[in-house]
C-alpha cells in the first residue's frame, strides 16, 4: 500500500490478534492440554458435563453467525485512502474537504441488494457502494449505490418495496434477482419506480466488476461553509478505471462459474498492486437556484442532468488494502447516513429522512446492542467522549462519578463546543407547513427522467435494456403482471412496449401514451469513459506443444501492459513447469477474461478450446489468432474478418485488439 498516515489502520493494527507461536488456551485464559478428544467416562463411555472446553467451544461456534444485513446483505469490501484536491471552504467547512496535505482514511464495502449472504455476484440488481471516511472530525459515511435514482421516493414504503424485491415469501425464490412476480407487480403498482427500474434493466445492473462502477449518493445532501452559507449537493464516485458492464448470458454463466466473481476480482487487484481508484464529484447548485428545474430536487428518483448542472471532480480515493479478517472488518461494519461531518448537512428529501432512522436501528439486531460504534471497524479516529454508559457488550470501562450534562461534580465534563470549534450545528433551515400525509405534486412525473435515460444510451445499451425487460417480465408467471408492467413501458417508451410485449406474450397497449422528452444526457452513456487496458485479462488457449520462449513473450507483453492472463491447456503439468500456469480448459472460463489468444502447433484445435473462444466471440470480446490457428478455424463460428479478431503472431497484437472492450456491431 501507499505510504500514508494511516491512522485508522494504526487504530486497527492494536486489535489485531496473530496465534502463530501460542498455546491454545480456553477463552478464559486456562492453556488446554489436548483439543481432539472430549471428556468421557471410559473409552466409549458418556461426554462428561464438567468438559468445560469442550462446552465452551462449542458454545462458541453455536453463535457464530450473526443475522444478515436485512437489505445488501452480499457484498465485500477494502481499505483506502481519500485526498480532497483543493481547498473546498468556499463550499463546505469539512476538515477532510478543506486540506489537501490531508489524507483521510477510508473503508468501502460493496454489495447487491436482493440476494442473501451467500447469493452469487453477478446477478442483475442495483450495487451498493458505502463509504466511511474516518476524518479528523469523526466518521462521515457516503452511503450510496451505483445507480443515481432510487425506486421509491418516501421511506415508509421501503419495507414494501423491500418485501416485493426479495425472493418471495411461499417459496424463497428467487434468490438474488429481480425476475420474479412480486417485483414487477410493484414496478406496475407503484409508478415512481419506473425510472431506478430502467437503471436496473440497463448494463448499470450488471456491472463487470466493483472496480468500474460509478457511485452515487442519490439524494440532495448540503455542504455548509464557515460562513453559513449553504450549497445543495450531489455526491458522485466516478470510476478512474473506467465503466463496463458484463453481457446477460456471460453473467448468468458467471453464477454457476465464479460465484464471487466481483470479490475475487476487488481482492487481487488490491493484492497486485493495482488499486481501483475514482474521483469524488459534486454536483453542486445554490439555494436560489431551487425551484429553477423541471424536478424537484428533493425527489430521489430525479438525476441532476449533468450537461445542465456538471460535476465538479474535487479528490481522489485509492483503495489499496485488503481487510484482515472479512467478518470482524467487512461483515460488521455500519454505515449510516446520519454519520456527518460538520460541513455536510441533510436536506428534506423524505427518502433521506427515513434512512436517517433505520440505518442505526438495525444494527441493534444485526450487531447486538447500542455499543455497535465500539466494534474496531467503526471507531473513529477522533475519539469519542459523552455520557452514555453500559448496555451490551460496553468496552469502554469509564472512570468517575458522573455521567451526566450538566454536572457540577466534574466541573461538567464532557464539554459542548461551539460551531466555531468544531462543534457540529444543524443548518438552520426556515420551515413552516401543515402535518400533512401526502406526496408533493411536484414528484409527480414518473416517466420523463427514464425516457431520458433510455434516449441517452447507444444503440447497442438500448437493445441489452430490451433485453433485459423481456427476460425479466418474461419470467413472470402471472399474465396480468406481465400486462401491467408493459403498460407502464408504454408510458415511457412505445416502441419498448411493443418490443417487450410481443417477446412475453402479452397485448401491445392499445394507445401509444409515451411521454414526450427531447432531452439527452450523453454523460449517461458506458461509452463516455475511459477505459485504461490496467485490470483487463486474457487468457492464451494453448492448442498442442507451444514452446516456452513464445509463451514468455506473451506474459512479457501482457505484464509489461498490466494485463491479468493465464495460459489455458489442457493438462496444468505440462505448462506449469516451463511458465507457471495453473489454468486447464476444466478450470478456466471464458466468461471470466476479457479476451482470448488462440495459439496453436498445427494439429488440430481442441474442441474445448474452440468452445471457449466461440463464447468470448458471443460475448463480443477481443480475439486474437495465431497464423496457424487462423487456418483451422474453418469450421468455427469465428469470422475471421468480424470486427475485434486479429490474425496475427505478434504477442502485442493484444493491444490493438483492445481498442475497444466489446465489439457491439460484431
Ligand atoms: Fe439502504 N439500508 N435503505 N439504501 N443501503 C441498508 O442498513 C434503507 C437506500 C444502501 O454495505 C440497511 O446496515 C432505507 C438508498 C447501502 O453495509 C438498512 C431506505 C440507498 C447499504 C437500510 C434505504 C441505499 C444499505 C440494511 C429508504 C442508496 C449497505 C443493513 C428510506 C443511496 C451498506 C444496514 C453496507 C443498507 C435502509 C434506501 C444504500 C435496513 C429505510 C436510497 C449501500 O438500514
Amino acid at each position: 500500500m501507499t505510504e500514508s498516515n494511516n491512522k485508522k489502520l494504526e487504530q486497527l493494527e492494536e486489535q489485531k490478534k496473530n496465534n502463530d507461536n501460542q498455546a491454545i488456551t480456553t477463552n478464559h485464559g486456562v492453556k488446554v492440554s489436548e483439543d481432539e478428544n472430549s471428556l468421557t467416562a471410559g473409552d466409549r463411555g458418556p461426554t462428561l458435563l464438567e468438559d468445560f472446553h469442550f462446552r465452551e467451544k462449542m458454545m462458541h461456534f453455536d453463535h457464530e453467525r450473526i443475522p444478515e444485513r436485512v437489505v445488501h446483505a452480499r457484498g465485500f469490501g477494502a481499505h483506502g485512502e481519500f485526498k480532497v484536491y483543493e481547498d473546498m471552504s468556499e463550499y463546505t467547512q469539512a476538515d477532510f474537504l478543506t486540506h489537501p496535505e490531508k489524507t483521510t482514511p477510508v473503508f468501502v464495502r460493496f454489495s447487491t441488494v436482493q440476494g442473501s449472504k451467500g447469493s452469487p455476484d453477478t446477478v442483475r440488481d442495483i450495487r451498493g457502494f458505502a463509504t466511511k471516511f474516518y476524518t479528523d472530525e469523526g466518521n462521515f459515511d457516503l452511503v450510496g449505490n451505483n445507480a443515481p435514482v432510487f425506486f421509491i421516493q418516501d421511506a415508509i414504503k421501503f419495507p414494501d418495496f423491500v418485501h416485493a424485491l426479495k425472493p418471495e415469501p411461499h417459496n424463497e425464490m428467487p434468490q438474488g434477482g429481480s425476475a420474479h412476480d412480486t417485483f414487477w407487480d410493484f414496478f406496475a403498482q407503484n409508478p415512481e419506480s419506473t425510472h431506478a427500474v430502467f437503471w436496473a434493466m440497463s448494463d448499470r445492473g450488471i456491472p463487470k466488476n466493483y472496480r468500474q462502477m460509478e457511485g452515487f449518493g442519490v439524494h440532495t445532501f448540503r455542504l455548509v461553509n464557515k460562513e453559513g452559507q449553504s450549497y445543495f449537493v450531489k455526491f458522485h464516485w466516478k470510476p478512474l478505471h473506467g465503466l463496463e458492464s458484463l453481457v446477460w448470458d456471460e453473467a448468468q454463466i458467471l453464477h454457476g462459474k465464479d460465484v464471487d466473481f466481483h470479490r475475487k476480482d476487488l481482492y487481487e487487484s488490491i493484492e497486485k498492486g493495482d488499486y481501483p481508484e475514482w474521483e469524488l464529484g459534486f454536483q453542486m447548485i445554490t439555494p436560489d437556484q431551487e425551484f429553477d428545474f423541471d424536478f424537484d430536487i428533493l425527489d430521489p428518483t430525479k438525476i441532476w442532468p449533468e450537461d445542465q448542472i456538471p460535476v465538479k471532480r474535487v479528490g481522489k480515493m485509492t483503495l489499496n488494502r485488503n481487510v484482515d479478517n472479512v467478518f470482524a472488518e467487512t461483515e460488521q461494519v455500519a454505515f449510516h447516513t446520519g454519520h456527518v461531518v460538520p460541513g455536510i448537512d441533510f436536506t428534506n428529501d423524505p427518502l433521506l429522512q427515513g434512512r436517517l432512522f433505520s440505518y442505526t436501528d438495525t444494527q441493534i439486531s444485526r450487531l447486538g446492542g447500542p455499543n455497535f460504534n465500539q466494534i474496531p471497524i467503526n471507531r473513529p479516529v477522533s475519539g469519542v467522549h459523552n455520557n452514555q454508559r453500559d448496555a451490551m457488550h460496553q468496552m469502554s470501562i469509564h472512570q468517575g462519578q458522573t455521567s451526566y450534562h450538566k454536572n457540577g461534580l466534574n466541573n461538567n465534563e464532557p464539554h459542548t463546543t461551539p460551531k466555531e470549534e468544531g462543534g457540529y450545528e444543524h443548518y438552520q433551515e426556515k420551515v413552516e407547513g401543515h402535518k400533512v400525509r401526502q406526496r408533493s405534486e411536484s414528484f409527480k412525473d414518473y416517466y420523463s427522467q427514464a425516457k431520458l435515460y433510455k434516449n441517452s444510451l447507444t444503440e447497442a445499451e438500448q437493445q441489452h435494456m430490451a433485453d433485459g425487460f423481456s427476460f425479466e417480465i418474461g419470467k413472470c408467471k402471472s399474465v396480468m403482471v406481465k400486462q401491467n408492467a408493459v403498460n407502464q413501458l408504454n408510458k415511457v417508451d412505445r416502441q419498448l412496449a411493443e418490443y417487450v410485449a410481443q417477446n412475453v406474450g402479452v397485448d401491445v397497449p392499445e394507445n401509444n401514451e409515451e411521454v414526450q422528452s427531447d432531452a439527452s444526457d450523453s454523460q449517461l452513456t458506458l461509452e463516455k469513459f475511459d477505459i485504461p487496458l490496467l485490470g483487463h485479462s486474457v487468457a492464451v488457449l494453448i492448442n498442442g506443444d507451444i514452446d516456452a520462449k513464445t509463451l514468455k513473450d506473451y506474459a512479457e507483453v501482457f505484464s509489461n501492459n498490466r494485463l491479468n492472463f493465464a495460459f489455458v491447456g489442457q493438462h496444468a503439468k505440462d505448462l506449469t513447469e516451463e511458465v507457471g500456469i495453473t489454468e486447464t480448459y476444466s478450470t478456466a472460463s471464458s466468461t471470466i477474461f476479457d479476451s482470448v489468444v488462440i495459439l496453436s502447433d498445427g494439429n488440430e484445435l481442441l474442441e474445448e478450446a474452440i468452445d471457449f473462444a466461440e463464447l468470448s466471440y458471443k460475448h463480443k470480446k477481443p480475439v486474437v489468432v495465431s497464423e496457424v490457428a487462423s487456418k483451422l478455424l474453418n469450421h468455427s463460428k469465428i469470422q475471421l474478418d468480424a470486427p475485434g479478431v486479429i490474425v496475427s503472431d505478434k504477442p502485442d497484437a493484444i493491444v490493438d485488439a483492445f481498442e475497444r472492450f466489446r465489439y457491439w456491431s460484431r
